[in-house]
């Protein structure tokens, strides 16, 4: 529980209720059939295991153990394309009721579910497979973490022993052939020959086996193991220019020498084992190569060390969208409703916002994927003329122009924008008001949709501190200081560092 000393009471009496402790299975299930146990990823926002298999109609115990520092609970849901996202965004409409009811919708999408686990709680549940083969997506609810935080159980016969591991989809035998050479385009590399050649043990297509930055290329070949008939979607994310066949046809042709960016093609699979080629080369710059594929029942996962990443648009009209997951990311590019200069703040967990340097505030959030940069907003920069979208649901942040006061509340006082860094967690945008450096820190709202400000003042204020937004449809709380309405008075003697949480209320 020591997590909870950097978040409201409010918070830790919810989580303290939802400790659960490990029940004895119910009638008929005291020998079951599988056993699974999953855990989560610390920092990751991702369970530790992305797919398992059970036979139909198996007896299966689940054991969700959450070994991260926040909260997580995990449903498994009706098969489908999408679905994950739509009983996230079902469970996220919960609001303030959400916490109290574990994030778990009333939906007939939801087939089981465990309650909200705090840190180091675990809980299992017990249920009868479904009688139908096919792709049971799971995912947790917690505002923000479906877009990683998801998987798929897998309903298939798996030899005789009733569910245990049959073959699961993704990447096997990963070979690669490293080449070295100054290409513009892709070259035939079967004509050449390679400076290196190996395996990579964590079947991944990952280009760490180079010998130098620049003027490089991977062959990569694999086993792709598709686990039902389906159409499935590839994504590259390359810099330069990469190509994806499967069964020696072309996928995701992203050929030629760009920033990275976005790019997907699709094909229609059977069930089974296919042979997957992924080609890349680099010329000069940032070198990266990321590659990810979507199919029935799961959202897109990477088939490359990691997924997705920074960079501007393809220019090839796919729209660029970024889910932040594990590091925050800062685009300063041109967005709605804000002045043009202004920076998009993407936190993990897609929760995202835009912070106004020119005012000195956040003036609003969003959940989901990150921005959409454009195919004219420059050559993969993220920087051209044009502004971006954003990809998601708005939230208010009550912004009401520049929140702060030190000392007199009625005086206008003088700001100044100093810098901003990404920070491992959460980005800090440097100020200064009346000559005093402050930082304000960005982070997503525990549990909420919502943002919480952590200001740290670089000397003592000279009088009380205030703060204030449009309380509008907002929850609002504060590490110290008391509230009136949209305005928080923190005295000078606890204002030298201080948070504000904004959360969306159940009402909107
Ligand atoms: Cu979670």
């Amino acid at each position: 529980m020591r997590m909870c000393d950097r978040w409201l009471t409010g918070m830790c009496l919810v989580m303290a209720a939802t400790t659960v402790a490990m029940a004895a299975p119910p009638k008929g299930f005291e020998q079951v059939d599988t056993e699974v146990t999953i855990g989560v990823q610390p920092g990751l926002m991702k369970y530790d295991k992305a797919e398992f298999t059970v036979a139909p109609g198996a007896r299966v115990k689940l054991t969700l153990t959450n070994t991260d520092v926040m909260q997580h609970n995990l449903l498994i849901c009706k098969p489908g394309e999408g679905v994950t996202m739509e009983v996230a965004k079902l469970a996220w409409a919960l609001g303030a009721d959400g916490m109290a009811r574990h994030f778990i919708p009333d939906s007939p999408l939801v087939l089981h579910a465990t309650k909200l686990l705090d840190p180091n709680a675990s809980e299992s549940i017990y249920f009868v497979a479904p009688k139908d083969p096919g792709g049971y997506p799971y995912v947790c609810t917690m505002p923000g973490h479906a877009f990683t935080m998801n998987g798929v159980m897998h309903v298939h016969q798996a030899g005789k022993s009733g569910g245990g591991s049959a073959g699961p989809g993704g990447l096997a035998d990963v070979k690669y052939r490293y080449y070295e050479g100054d290409w513009n385009a892709l070259p035939d590399f079967d004509k050449l020959t390679p400076v290196a050649s190996g395996t990579n043990a964590a079947n991944e297509f990952d280009i760490k086996p180079r010998k130098r930055d620049d003027q490089f290329g991977f062959a990569f070949d694999a086993t792709l193991r598709v686990p039902v008939d389906g159409k499935y979607t590839f994504y590259l994310n390359s810099d330069d220019g990469s190509q994806l066949s499967i069964d020696g046809k072309m996928v995701n042709d992203f050929n030629g020498l760009h920033a990275p960016g976005e790019h997907a093609g699709a094909a229609d699979l059977t069930k089974g084992d296919h042979a997957i080629r992924v080609i890349y080369f680099e010329k000069s710059g940032g070198e990266e190569l990321h590659v990810a594929w979507s199919g029935p029942g799961f959202e897109r996962s990477k088939l490359s060390p990691d997924y997705p990443t920074g960079g501007g648009s393809s220019g090839l009209n796919e729209a660029f969208t970024v889910l932040v997951t594990d590091r925050p990311m800062l685009r300063r590019v041109l967005m709605p409703n804000t002045s043009p200069r202004s920076v998009a703040v993407g936190l993990p967990g897609g929760i995202n916002c835009v912070f106004d340097t020119e005012i000195g505030c956040v003036r609003y959030g969003w959940w989901g994927r990150f921005i959409n940069t454009g195919p004219e907003s420059g050559n993969g920069t993220g920087r051209g003329g044009q502004t971006c979208t954003i990809l998601g649901d708005r939230f208010s942040v009550g912004d009401n122009g520049y929140p702060l006061r030190v000392g007199d509340a009625s005086a206008t006082p003088i700001v100044a924008f100093r810098g901003y860094r990404p920070g491992k967690t959460a980005p800090q945008f440097l100020m200064s008001i009346d000559g005093t450096d402050y930082t304000q820190t960005i982070d997503v709202a525990v549990g909420r949709i919502g943002l919480t400000y952590t200001f740290e003042f670089a000397k003592a204020p000279s009088g009380p501190v205030t703060f204030s937004v449009n309380p509008a449809g907002l929850d609002l709380s504060s590490s110290a200081g008391k509230w009136d309405g949209g305005t928080l008075t923190v005295p000078a003697a606890q204002a030298r560092t201080f948070s504000v949480t904004l959360a969306q209320s159940a009402s909107k």
